[in-house]
């Protein structure tokens, strides 16, 4: 893991303290130089960096440009800065007097890692590796003992991340830890279901998930305009006859299918459809396609669930090809080869994408014995928050 990006309110701190020696074992400036365009530095490990003024000015981390108190910025880059200010190294790190006598310091370390066309944000890198899973792709496991060091919540939560998909063994038998994990992380995504839900078979269910048929691979809420971005669901009883959990990478299998049916994937991306949920209190629905893109054509999301499609309103001529496109991605999202089957027991979590990994349960007979799971959301940003807070001390 790289060195986290060290913070506005650290850089301060010690300017504030007097202490303008550099970041420990961090990058000290040798050469500073300062035109009415921008300044040049460079550091004691060779590497140099360009830096427009106003984008200097812009940063400044004094008290009267940054809340002392929330750290936000109060300084409004609105004129342009066309005077080179006094430019003079303080102890390896960089101090500007800019032409109306302001003083800005500059830790050297902060610097170094913000100089323009080398942004890095560890977490932000994290986020953008996505390891589809192969044809023989194993969950990994996390002991939920591990999870509660700074260390095991890192490495699950990175996982999470990373395959979409992530196992909590062992937890204990305790009726909302599944919140209690959630909390540590950030606060829970409520939906028309709830902040936090059980699935369990009910007397009078408003969702398939209620009830103890198979549910076919699905990502859940696509019928609203954000769906969640992490689910997790806690396993509290299991014995039931069936009730195995399944899993596919929606992300790996669309670009399998992009591959093997470039016209069907196309119909997927370029057709929006109807996605609704109705009870009694609510009526939420949503115009999108199944699979959706970035500018840069990369997958972006997944919306499928079959049993929340609302009416197909399409034009006469797009309503078989989409017929035969949706099927197409459902053979292959069922294939054995993109999807997993396992037996959640009592104590085990599993978190998931649900933007991005499709998940269902085979039938189970409420007659046998008892199946209970509790569940909740999380945006991925607390995901990312969480770990960019556990980064700073690695
Ligand atoms: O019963 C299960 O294993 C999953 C239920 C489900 O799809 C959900 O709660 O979102
Ligand atoms: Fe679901
Ligand atoms: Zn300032």
């Amino acid at each position: 893991m790289s060195t986290p990006l060290i913070e506005i309110p650290a850089t301060q701190h010690r300017i504030d303290m007097g202490e303008l020696s550099s970041y420990v074992g961090g990058q000290q400036l040798t050469d500073i130089k300062a035109d009415d365009e921008c300044v040049s530095l460079r550091w004691n490990d060779a590497s140099q960096g360009h830096f427009p003024l106003l984008w200097l000015r812009d940063h400044c981390p004094c008290i009267q440009c940054r809340h002392p108190l929330t750290r936000e910025r109060l300084f409004v880059p609105l004129a342009d800065i066309e005077v080179a200010p006094q430019a003079t190294l303080v102890k390896g790190n960089l101090r500007l007097q800019w032409a109306d006598s302001h003083v800005s310091l500059f830790d050297a370390v902060w610097l170094h890692q913000r100089r323009p066309d080398n942004d890095i944000d560890p977490v932000g890198e994290l986020l953008r590796i996505r390891r589809p899973w192969s044809t023989n792709f194993v969950p990994t496991h996390v002991l939920h003992a591990d999870s509660m060091s700074e260390e095991g919540e890192r490495h699950w939560l990175e996982t999470l991340l990373r395959d979409g998909l992530v196992l909590l063994d062992e937890g204990p038998l305790a009726d909302e830890e599944v919140s209690r994990i959630a909390r540590r992380i950030g606060p829970m995504r409520a939906s028309n279901f709830g902040a936090r839900f059980d699935v369990y078979s009910k007397p009078n269910p408003n969702n398939a998930a209620y009830t103890s048929i198979g549910l076919a691979l699905h990502s859940d809420l696509p019928n609203w305009r954000q769906p969640p971005d992490i689910q997790l669901l806690y396993c509290l009883q299991n014995d039931a006859a069936g009730g195995e959990s399944l899993f596919a990478d929606g992300f790996a299998v669309a670009e399998a299918l992009r591959q093997a049916a470039p016209q069907a994937f196309r119909t997927l991306c370029e057709t929006p459809i109807d996605f609704r949920f109705q009870d009694e209190e609510q009526d939420i629905g949503i115009r999108a396609p199944v699979i959706e893109l970035n500018a840069t054509g990369q997958l972006r999301e997944i919306r499928f669930s079959n049993w929340i499609r609302d009416t197909l309103r399409l034009p006469f001529d797009e309503i078989s090809p989409w017929y035969a496109a949706f099927r197409q991605f459902w053979q292959l999202l069922h294939d054995p080869k993109h999807q997993i089957e396992l037996a959640l027991v009592p104590g085990q979590m599993a978190a998931f994408d649900n933007r991005r990994v499709l998940h269902g349960r085979r039938a189970f007979d409420p007659t046998t014995g008892k199946r209970h799971l509790q569940g909740t959301y999380l945006d991925i940003d607390m995901i990312e928050s969480r770990l960019r807070v556990l980064q700073r001390n690695p």
